[in-house]
């Protein structure tokens, strides 16, 4: 007989002790969502009232196909404030706030208005942030997934699309625990044909991991290491049929992706066009980033739930 607590936790016997499958696909290990078994794990949590049956789908699809969708899971009022404060932000940016724009970080102005840009980090000055960032279909799915509290470690606002190639966020987004890494596209308007919409390869995530020099999930500025990853991972998407989906989303519509899920930016046919979106970067708490000095950051949470670091320096007293 199995205990209560083998059974939660999938000890013993319910994977089978002959079952010679690796119980995670990654070296690294990963969340639940990750295991070889997860599918039974959901169906053990559903049947135990631990996640109740709204999560059912979206959670099955992520394990799956390494993403889910909430449609309408934002309010439009947050949105348009935010919308109103990032349209500030370009005229009068806040301080420590930088752009990623041609390969390159700038402090952010407004010569970059009209360019290709991702804007790191506003989140720290937005009072409604966590409206956004942990908008409720958004937390619960993250608690669900984590088993612990959630935490955003970073966010990168967009008022075009980035067109970046498909990638592997685990390359650059280092963690403590890599795997634990997921990321939210939050539509900050309704996304029109030709604007570059968010791009993903569904199954991906679950493709035979390749690592940086054969051994690490970072890629540690090593940029010819990564390349290869992308470029192996690329073929074994093809090899495997997987297609290439667009995200066309209304304005309030998210799509949360999992560590190793590829995905990018579709190239701007229009470049009249905004398509203004919110990435947010998320790991449990406990786990702490490691693409930067870590040592001093700390959590800090958030008065209805979740929480963030208190890297930024905001200039507060
Ligand atoms: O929004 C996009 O176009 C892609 C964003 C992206 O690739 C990322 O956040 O890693």
């Amino acid at each position: 007989m199995l205990t209560a607590m083998a059974r939660k936790f999938g000890f013993g016997r319910g994977r089978g002790e002959a079952d010679q499958t690796p119980l995670f696909r990654s070296r690294f290990g990963g969340l639940w969502i990750d295991r070889s078994d997860a599918h039974q794990v959901l169906a053990r949590k559903l049947r135990d009232g631990e996640i109740g049956q709204a999560l059912a789908e979206p959670l099955a699809r992520y394990i799956s196909s390494g993403y889910a969708v909430f449609k309408q899971a934002v309010a439009h009022d947050v949105i348009d404030a935010y919308l109103d404060f990032f349209e500030q932000a370009w005229s009068a940016p806040p301080r420590g706030i930088y752009a990623h724009s041609g390969g390159e970080v700038h402090p952010l102005s407004r010569e970059l208005y009209h360019r290709v840009a991702k804007v790191s980090d506003l989140h720290y000055y937005f009072d409604r942030a966590p409206e956004l960032i942990f908008a409720p279909a958004i937390r619960s799915f993250l608690e669900a997934i984590y088993e612990r509290s959630p935490v955003v470690f970073q966010t990168m606002s967009m008022r075009k699309g980035s067109e970046e190639p498909l990638h592997i966020d685990t390359g650059p987004l280092t963690l403590t625990e890599p795997m634990s890494l997921t990321a939210s596209w939050i539509a900050l308007e309704d996304v029109r044909p030709g604007a570059g919409a968010l791009q993903f390869v569904p199954g991906s995530h679950q493709l035979p991991e390749v690592l940086n020099n054969g051994t690490s999930k970072a890629h540690n500025g090593d940029y010819g290491a990564y390349h290869k990853v992308l470029q192996a991972t690329l073929e074994k998407c093809a090899a495997g049929n997987l297609p290439t989906e667009h995200f066309m989303a209304k304005k309030g519509d998210v799509l949360i992706w999992a560590a190793d899920l590829m995905h990018g930016g579709a190239p701007i046919e229009n470049t009249e066009l905004t398509r203004q979106s919110l990435v947010c970067h998320y790991m449990p708490l406990g786990v702490m980033p490691t693409f930067y000095d870590f040592s001093k950051v700390n959590y800090v949470p958030y008065s209805g739930g979740g929480w963030r670091l208190d890297r930024i320096d905001t200039g507060a007293p």
